[in-house]
């Protein structure tokens, strides 16, 4: 079938015209910061730049960085670029750790974003004949709002259900057909698991396609979601601070995700440094948004460690992939000095056929780190069999000694023991910090 676009001009425009865009729009939108926002405006001056020190994009690495520190330092109105009359509405990031975030939104800046979203789900395959059911959670978090956005726009039937409720969720998809499912794909695997629970195969879902996001989550698991729900498994990223959902998304190709290129600028930075990178070396991903005017934020440092591809995709599109993001830098566990990433312990479990319900304990008992895997065993492989469950824990210790490179414990625990997740899964329970 021929690859479809939801703006073509664009979604497959040459690289000298993106080039072209990205050199003017940042140039204006400097001058909009400079001109708009005193935090940023001082920043610049600290420096000894002004706008016009900024001619292009190759420019770009002057600008002084924004990290999420300058984002609480400025909560709640410090880096707004437009008056308040002006923005329409407010998404929140769920904020675990100190002050929210804040992003306020033009009614230009919410169309622009729901166009990222309804690229993705035409990518996903989506078209107007579709039905799109979005589970990610509505309100503050910006997965529902965004999507939804995204869906009217492609003309899709949308089906408001937020997340939660999986058994009214699984009435829906059957009752009204729904071809699409949003959410993240730890809830898309609950859901698939509810549906098995009440006999479903795949072809009695009418589901064809799936965008997920949101949460770090490998291939392995992407596998296991498709084989599920019968569905071709699509990722989408982003983050409030720059809109939401939509600042990328996966195509047919399935192999990293397109950056909305004329909207956000990438680049990958050794996080340590802060030195720009080349393509295809993995590093932290930095974004500067060239066209939103309400939340303008320039060379915003995401902490997701990504490698950024420009090879020729398949499917047409010519802006740079992403690859799946490892994780956020500081999710990343530092474990009796060693670096290790939960996805890598997600994809050893899968690999060896366990479901994605596990959680990762660690703890500092008499000065030294510990590693405590827990993971949930299948219904099929439930057994009281002591040595039978002494084999299982050692074949998957020795997995993740390979992967890790240090020493873990594996804990097998009874089906359905591990919480379920409706929204971002937590996987990490670090007690050190606590
Ligand atoms: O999670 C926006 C979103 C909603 C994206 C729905 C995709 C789908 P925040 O709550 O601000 O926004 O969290 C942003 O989540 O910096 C990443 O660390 C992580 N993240 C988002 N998408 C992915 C993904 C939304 N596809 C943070 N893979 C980001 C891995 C992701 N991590």
């Amino acid at each position: 079938m021929a690859e479809r676009y939801y703006q073509p001009e664009i979604e497959t425009a040459s690289r000298e015209q993106i080039k072209q865009w990205q050199d003017e729009r940042l140039v204006k939108q400097v001058q909009h910061v400079w001109d708009n926002v005193a935090y940023y405006r001082k920043k610049m001056e600290e420096k000894g730049l002004t706008p016009d020190d900024i001619h292009g994009t190759e420019d770009l690495h002057k600008l002084p960085f924004l990290s999420k520190s300058d984002l609480r330092e400025a909560y709640p109105y410090g880096l707004m670029g437009a008056p308040l009359k002006d923005c329409v509405r407010i998404q929140s990031t769920s904020g675990t750790t100190g002050k929210r975030v804040v992003a306020f939104y033009t009614q230009a800046d919410i169309d622009l974003w729901e166009d990222c979203c309804a690229r993705a789900i035409v990518a996903a395959g989506g078209t107007d004949e579709d039905v799109c059911q979005v589970s990610y959670g509505y309100g503050l978090f910006t997965g529902g709002p965004g999507l939804n956005g995204g869906s009217h726009k492609v003309g899709c039937l949308t089906i408001p259900t937020s997340s939660g409720n999986t058994e009214r969720q699984i009435m829906f998809i059957r009752d009204l057909n729904a071809t699409i499912l949003c959410c993240t794909p730890s809830y898309a695997a609950y859901i698939g698991e509810t549906m098995k629970e009440m006999g479903l195969t795949p072809d009695e879902i009418p589901l064809k396609a799936g965008i997920f996001g949101a949460e770090a989550w490998s291939e392995e698991m992407r596998h296991d979601i498709e084989k599920t729900l019968g569905i071709k498994a699509y990722d989408i990223y982003g983050l409030t601070e720059l809109s939401g959902p939509g600042v990328s998304f996966e195509c047919s190709a399935q192999t990293g995700m397109h950056i909305n290129e004329d909207h956000f600028i990438p680049e990958i930075i050794d996080p340590d440094t802060g030195e720009v990178l080349p393509d295809g070396q993995e590093g932290e991903l930095v974004f500067t948004s060239i066209t939103k005017k309400a939340f303008p934020l320039l060379r915003y440092r995401t902490r997701d460690i990504c490698v950024l591809s420009r090879e020729k995709c398949p499917c047409g599109r010519t802006h740079v992939k992403m690859s799946k993001p490892r994780g956020r830098s500081d999710d990343m566990l530092i474990i009796r000095g060693v670096n290790v990433f939960p996805s890598q312990i997600e994809t050893v479990l899968l690999n060896q056929g366990y479901p994605a319900n596990y959680q990762i304990i660690v703890d500092r008992v008499n000065h030294s780190d510990t590693l405590d895997v827990q993971v949930e065993m299948t219904p099929e492989m439930f057994t009281d069999n002591v040595g039978e469950i002494t084999r299982r824990q050692k074949e998957l210790m020795d997995g993740l000694r390979s992967m890790l490179g240090i020493g873990a414990k594996v804990t097998l625990v009874a089906p359905k023991s591990i919480v379920r997740s409706e929204g971002k899964a937590v996987r990490v329970i670090d007690k050190r910090k606590i």
